[in-house]
């Protein structure tokens, strides 16, 4: 590696001037336009509007020009706007709607957020309210002593963010530490925890930005920009899940990937050669090791020129990926947005005819350095651009390229450390001049402005034209830098960490609160990506990343970091733990389908499920795996047990059954391959024999792992791949169980969709049962018991017949759970286990 840059810690102590600053004052006067109240408060302006979903946004004008309404992260919607009330009193007006009351307060202009109930949610700080000096804008709420904070998008821990300050500013952050901000994304958007009530502010200013949860104040909290407008959303809750939905109808959801992407991949700087990937592939499929994807890193390239191989050492690159795909992988290929400047070069003498690179403020065409020396950027805020762009990977997808991964898109900048940049600017290093022109979607602006979203546009611009390029199928694209909405167009990963046991912690509030602002389908580098780790490192790193929506391993430099390099007894241990990762696919699956039209994330913070339980909210080492799993990961060195929180209630051990009593702590002994993961009372969790790789067959058999209580399960099933599913090829079941004293039930309660989609037959595993039913019925009717081994063989013989009428049932005294094998489901059926003798039907 060649370039090293200082991952910047911003100032923390950094305080806010307060000279110069103008706070808002007088409400003068105030009418309303369509769906907006406007306010004129002497020579400023201020608009406060009813969004989709019981959104209210506030914008200022300090100087009483709005500039055009403009958004990357904000996605149109059809719904008409739901009206509201005015209602004037003396001392202020209040803006009614069916679920909340805006006041605002008129002298000085204060707006403050009510529930019905009249309990003040939240609001600006009575002293500071929304200020701004020159172009400077910043708006201070009132902070309280119970207040929480989540969310911010790719941000260190902890996870709660009271007491910390944050910058938005892209950057390429290659040599990260744990405390090291800004890093690579920017989500100005914040979860406010209070005594169990949610709710959300989201400020939609592409501009540095900062935030300030209570490190210079006791009784405000702050987010401003260097420019831009103070332009910001309040989402009500009260629940946190109410947040993330109404944030997800602003700014739009993960699309459903590829069921490919949801399985194990692996990566590198570099596999360096056709050889050397297609030996890594063999390795895979001969130590039998599941795996769906490799990545294909900057070194294919020809003198890294995007868009182009080189010809020594993938000369054959169109049969290395043939070969690949026979085998069963997906291959992924980086593309960065440096463009060799290099007359003669195809890709940059056809953006030299379209116009397509940025220019500096002199006019002439920006050049930087980046890994191709001298290069030229895309301006990807411009429409044609993103379209040329979107078109070059036409040649990429025909020779069997399946995913992109776009990377340096912050944009990276080996030549420019921002010397201009003056204080405000100082982590600005490493990008681009600050006065670089943006096309901005036809109302031109500099870098300043378009410097967040630039990474994200790239994304925007690669998934289009993949979708264009090849409609039938869901693309995969993976991006470093981004902004709110990127989850739209791409994955994220939290780029370069380091292989240290501080690094693996970390990345789970980072994913956490990565997860809660949007950006569902995401991971980081799994082992490490600079320096290398122990064996018991790589091996604790996949058994956490295999929780990662994004389940990557990626590393730089000479030492090998495959599952397999770390010697014969953590070779066999990571198969399992990749394994376990391919079992539970259905699971994943079914939760990312809910994450794609929901919002929810996969990763969830407890504080997301147990809201008004404040002894969890705390805990950046656990979290819930969707909505029925509780994982709490072993990331400390030579552990010989795990100490953590269960939450209220009761749960069962995932792999043995053992019921754990929550509300305290808990304290269990681990060794190297210990996966602690408990599954809430009644949870129902779809499971599939582990496939090397995702083959697109239909399933032949899925399992259902039920929990003892009463809940509900999920399995949503497709094609994996296509778009069928928006014209109804899919399939979506749910189910129901409940325990009682002498029976224990199971019930597919609905199904939506289609047949086709159904598992060949079914196996349900009802756990923790502490002795042989009975008997076991399926819709009234006695269901044959089976010897243990008698069962075993029977399932392998019905394993890959679909359809076949296998059915019976027999009690494993070892793990104390009940198998019931079934051919098929029909919506209504009911299994139930009778513990005590039926008392006859009559
Ligand atoms: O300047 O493409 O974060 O994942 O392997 C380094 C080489 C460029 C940074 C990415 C990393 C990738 C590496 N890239």
């Amino acid at each position: 590696m060649n370039v090293t840059k200082t991952g910047r810690v911003a100032d923390r102590g950094q305080s806010l001037q307060t000279h110069g600053w103008q706070s808002l004052g007088e409400v003068t006067s105030h009418h309303v336009e369509d769906v907006t109240l406007v306010l004129d408060c002497g020579a400023s302006k201020v608009r406060i509007s009813l969004e989709r979903n019981d959104i209210i946004r506030v914008r200022l004008a300090p100087g009483g020009q709005f500039k055009r309404d403009h958004s990357w992260a904000v996605v149109p919607n059809g719904i008409k706007k739901p009206s509201f009330g005015v209602e004037e009193y003396d001392e202020y007006l209040e803006l009614v709607t069916p679920q909340l009351r805006v006041r605002i307060d008129r002298s000085p202009c204060r707006i403050s957020f009510f529930a019905d109930d009249e309990s003040r949610i939240a609001g600006d700080d009575p002293q500071k309210g929304m200020c701004w000096d020159g172009g400077e804008i910043r708006a201070y709420q009132s902070l309280h002593a119970d207040d929480h904070f989540f969310g911010m998008g790719e941000k260190h821990p902890p996870l709660d963010k009271r007491n910390q300050t944050y910058v938005n500013w892209n950057h390429d952050a290659a040599e990260h530490e744990q405390y090291s901000d800004p890093l690579y994304q920017t989500h100005p958007f914040v979860i406010v925890l209070n005594r169990g009530t949610a709710h959300g502010i989201f400020f939609d200013n592409t501009h540095r930005s900062s935030f300030d949860f209570g490190q210079t104040s006791r009784t405000a909290w702050s987010f401003g920009a260097d420019a831009g407008e103070l332009n910001y959303y309040f989402i009500p809750g009260p629940k946190p899940t109410d947040v993330i939905h109404r944030y997800a109808s602003l700014v739009g959801t993960t699309p459903l990937p590829p069921l490919w992407a949801l399985g194990y991949q692996q990566c590198r700087w570099s596999y360096d050669s056709a050889k050397r990937v297609a030996s890594i592939a063999r390795e895979f499929r001969k130590r039998k090791i599941p795996c769906d994807a490799i990545y294909i890193d900057i070194d294919y390239m020809d003198g890294f020129r995007s868009f182009t191989w080189d010809p020594k050492r993938f000369g054959q690159h169109e049969k290395l990926l043939k070969s690949l795909k026979k085998d069963g992988f997906k291959t992924v290929v980086i593309l960065d947005p440096g463009i060799k400047a290099e007359p003669g070069y195809k890709i940059y003498d056809s953006g030299i005819k379209g116009d397509h690179f940025l220019h500096g403020e002199d006019g002439t065409i920006y050049v930087g350095k980046v890994w191709p020396g001298q290069s030229v950027y895309p301006d990807f805020t411009r429409q044609q651009t993103r379209q040329w762009w979107g078109d070059l990977y036409k040649d990429l997808l025909a020779s069997g390229v399946t995913g992109i991964w776009n990377d340096m898109n912050e944009p990276a900048d080996f030549s420019h450390n921002n010397p201009d940049a003056g204080d405000m600017y100082a982590d600005a290093e490493g990008t681009i001049p600050l006065g670089v022109r943006f096309d901005n979607d036809g109302q031109r602006t500099d870098h300043r402005e378009a410097h967040n979203v630039y990474g994200m546009q790239m994304a925007r611009s690669t998934y289009d034209g993949m979708r264009r390029l090849r409609p039938a199928e869901r693309p995969f694209v993976l991006t470093r830098a981004g902004y709110s909405g990127v989850q739209r167009h791409a994955a994220v990963w939290t780029g370069d960490n380091a292989s240290t046991w501080d690094q693996l912690r970390m990345s789970v509030p980072m994913l956490l609160n990565m997860s809660v602002s949007g950006v569902i389908f995401c991971g980081a580098d799994i082992g490490g990506f600079r320096s290398y780790p122990t064996p018991e490192l790589y091996t604790r790193w996949l058994q956490l990343g295999i929780f990662y929506p994004l389940c990557r391993s990626h590393t730089a430099g000479g030492k090998e970091q495959d599952p397999f390099s770390f010697g014969k007894k953590h070779e066999k241990i990571n198969r399992t733990v990749i394994k376990l990762r391919y079992a539970l696919l259905p699971y994943i699956y079914t939760e990312m389908q809910h994450a794609s039209t929901s919002g929810e994330p996969l990763l969830r913070p407890l504080f997301l499920d147990y809201p008004k339980m404040p002894r969890v909210h705390k805990i950046d080492h656990e979290f819930m795996f969707g909505r029925q799993l509780l994982v709490a990961p072993v990331l400390w060195e030579t552990a010989k047990n795990r100490k953590f929180m269960l939450p209220p209630g009761q749960w069962y051990g995932f792999h043995d059954g053992k019921p754990h009593t929550g509300g305290e702590e808990i304290d269990i002994p681990v060794n190297i391959e210990t996966i602690p993961m408990f599954a809430r009372a009644g949870a129902i969790i779809p499971t599939r024999a582990a496939a090397q790789f995702v083959d697109g067959k239909p399933l032949t058999e899925l399992t259902l792992n039920i929990f003892p209580g009463i809940g509900r399960g999920h399995f949503y099933n497709d094609d994996g791949l296509s778009y069928g599913f928006e014209k109804g090829e899919f399939l979506r079941d749910e189910y129901e169980t409940s325990t009682q004293e002498d029976s224990t039930t199971f019930r597919l309660a609905r199904r939506t969709g289609s047949d086709t989609f159904a598992p060949g037959s079914y196996v349900l595993k009802f756990n923790g049962i502490q002795q042989a039913p009975r008997e076991v019925t399926l819709k009234g009717q006695m269901l044959k018991p089976w010897s243990a081994a008698a069962a075993k063989s029977k399932k392998s013989a019905a394993r890959g017949s679909k359809g076949s009428s296998a059915k019976g049932w027999c009690y494993d005294k070892k793990s104390r759970s009940v198998h019931v094998q079934l051919s098929e489901l029909r919506p209504g059926d009911t299994v139930e286990l009778h513990h005590k003798p039926r008392s006859p039907r009559s």
